[in-house]
């Protein structure tokens, strides 16, 4: 009772006129070209995308895109979805590797397949076979860190159950006898934003979310995570709204935060309400996780709101609409 007290009063809905855009994170520059992009007569597909892309392109504080969060082996591979809510047509990417463009892909996946996600080097042939240009997403930043977590014994990292002990050692890993419960505290660094997610609603109600991550830091080769899952990373439904989420992805994805705030908008509730239940399904199994959810709904009402843990106890996004030049920064207590 006394969590839900604390939740309405600091989740207070925010609302805007139509058409409205919301990101996660500071990303102002990504916000202003989807809004430009709307401003130019595009679609809200094509808002989603070109803010998405904006932020692969320019690394978005460093995080998203090309050059981020090397795996174990020291490569940036790429999480992308885009989802129409007037079709329900999604596509995605997942493990995308050598291209820089991953919403771009996702976008092709949905436009010029029958598919809805395509993963690891076949979605990088794929890519290349719709003319995105293969690159080494390696940069000096990305190589850096990977170097300096070899030379720290490959500390920390995401293996458990294996020999040798690997909150102590590199691998290579095989797997003890049985596997036990993890003592260790959940690997998640709360300074790497890894996501952009964003959700357009046009003039006349259609919506649209996307997402674009380079995942998490020293992951195990081959991670995905919840960003390219619908309803997970991003819903979008016209007949009720948009979600989109951020942070641990590897918890996030098993409660699908996105799909579930969408349905409780379809179900009546505000966008802030909606966002914040959903952040409380999770926190009732991980009350420590990392997380936050942004929600627009059809009318150009939004919210957002994020677990608080230490170290992070305020969650930023950006709200865009003919009101709002340049988008405007916004926050929200987690509770
Ligand atoms: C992931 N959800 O791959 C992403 C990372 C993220 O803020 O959003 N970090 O788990």
């Amino acid at each position: 009772m006394l969590t839900w007290l604390v939740v309405l009063l600091l989740c207070a809905p925010g609302h805007a006129s139509l058409p409205l855009v919301i990101n996660t994170w500071a990303f102002r520059d990504a916000a202003a070209a989807a809004w430009r992009a709307l401003q130019a007569g595009g679609g809200v597909l094509d808002a989603v995308e070109i803010g998405c892309a904006r932020c692969e392109a320019e690394q978005c504080d460093g995080s998203v895109g090309f050059g981020g969060s090397p795996d174990e082996t020291g490569e940036t591979t790429l999480d992308a979805m885009i989802m129409n809510g007037n079709t329900m047509e999604v596509g995605a990417v997942a493990d995308l590797r050598k291209v820089k463009n991953a919403i771009g892909v996702a976008r092709a996946v949905m436009e010029r397949t029958d598919h809805t996600l395509l993963v690891g080097e076949s979605a990088t042939a794929f890519a290349e076979s719709m003319g995105f240009i293969p690159e080494d997403l390696t940069t000096n930043k990305s190589m850096n860190i990977f170097t300096q977590w070899l030379k720290g014994n490959c500390q920390p990292n995401y293996r458990k159950n294996v020999i040798p002990d690997p909150s102590k050692y590199c691998g290579p890993y095989k797997p003890t006898a049985t596997p036990e419960p993890s003592r260790r505290p959940r690997l998640t660094n709360i300074h790497s934003h890894d996501t952009i997610g964003m959700i357009a609603v046009g003039e006349d109600g259609q919506v649209a979310a996307g997402t674009s991550t380079n995942g998490a830091n020293h992951k195990v080769p081959g991670r995905v995570g919840d960003s390219p899952i619908a309803g997970a990373g991003a819903y979008a439904d016209r007949s009720a709204g948009g979600a989109a989420a951020t942070g641990d992805g590897d918890i996030m994805m098993r409660f699908l935060p996105s799909y579930l705030a969408v349905e409780l908008m379809r179900a009546g509730a505000d966008p802030s309400t909606a966002c914040a239940m959903a952040i409380s399904r999770i926190k009732r199994h991980y009350p420590q996780f990392f997380g936050a959810v942004i929600c627009a709904n059809t009318t150009g009402h939004y919210g957002a709101a994020c677990n608080k843990r230490p170290g992070f106890s305020r969650f930023h996004y950006m709200v865009s609409d003919s009101h709002t030049d340049p988008p405007l920064l916004k926050s929200v207590d987690c509770f």
